[in-house]
């Protein structure tokens, strides 16, 4: 369970973009993303699974690590990188124990409490949000802020920490300075789809 976590974090979204998984990985890529995650809640099981097999032919070519979102089956069935597992999935050690010691595996949690919980679990990393307000999940816990971030980052040591929700260019370098090792994004790179690359790009340079 070693990987070095890069800063940023991207996840992936067919409704927001308009683009298939495949091509956000190009333009994402293209923009210095070497780690990321394909979260699709839409589709059919027989559906995700092609669109992430193509995803992943993608990311493999370019050199970059693919998390699949929930569902440990599909990253099974296309060895995927590793998933990334929320409160209600299949627990990580149920997931460790069927992808191996080698799957990155993550976690997200939204309270002091969750992330202690998770120190225990077999996982590569613990996402920790809302940071802040997002309109992008719609099903989220409360917002967690800058200062709970800050209490987890000491509680959990020194575990790989990625923030999640409402992070942007403009948040992303007090994000980090609270703690986190990463931000996960999704509408501040995908919202135009046009300047993916470039957003990323711009990401990193911030950060
Ligand atoms: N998980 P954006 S917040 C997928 O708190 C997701 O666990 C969250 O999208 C959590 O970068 C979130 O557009 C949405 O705010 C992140």
């Amino acid at each position: 369970m070693q990987f070095e976590l890069p800063r940023v974090y991207p996840l992936t979204d067919a409704t927001l973009c308009g683009l298939s998984h495949a091509e956000q990985v190009r333009r994402l890529a293209a923009g210095g993303a070497s780690f990321i995650q394909l979260r699709e809640k839409r589709l059919s099981s027989r559906d995700l699974f092609r669109e992430a097999e193509a995803t992943l032919k993608v990311a493999r070519e370019l050199g970059v690590k693919l998390i699949i979102n929930d569902r440990v089956d599909i990253a099974l069935a296309i060895r995927a990188d590793g998933v990334h597992l929320g409160q209600d999935d299949l627990t990580p050690t149920a997931a460790r124990q069927l992808l191996g010691p080698d799957a990155i595996i993550g976690y997200s949690t939204h309270n002091l409490a969750q992330a202690l919980e998770a120190v225990q679990l077999p996982l590569d990393y613990i996402a920790f949000g809302p940071i802040f307000p997002t309109g992008t999940k719609s099903d989220t816990s409360p917002v967690v802020g800058l200062a709970a971030l800050k209490e987890v980052r000491k509680a959990i040591d020194n575990r790989p920490l990625v923030a999640i929700g409402g992070i942007n260019s403009e948040n992303a370098a007090d994000v980090i300075e609270h703690g986190a090792d990463s931000v996960a994004v999704i509408s501040c790179l995908l919202s135009k789809p046009a300047t993916i690359s470039a957003r990323t790009a711009r990401l990193f340079e911030k950060i």
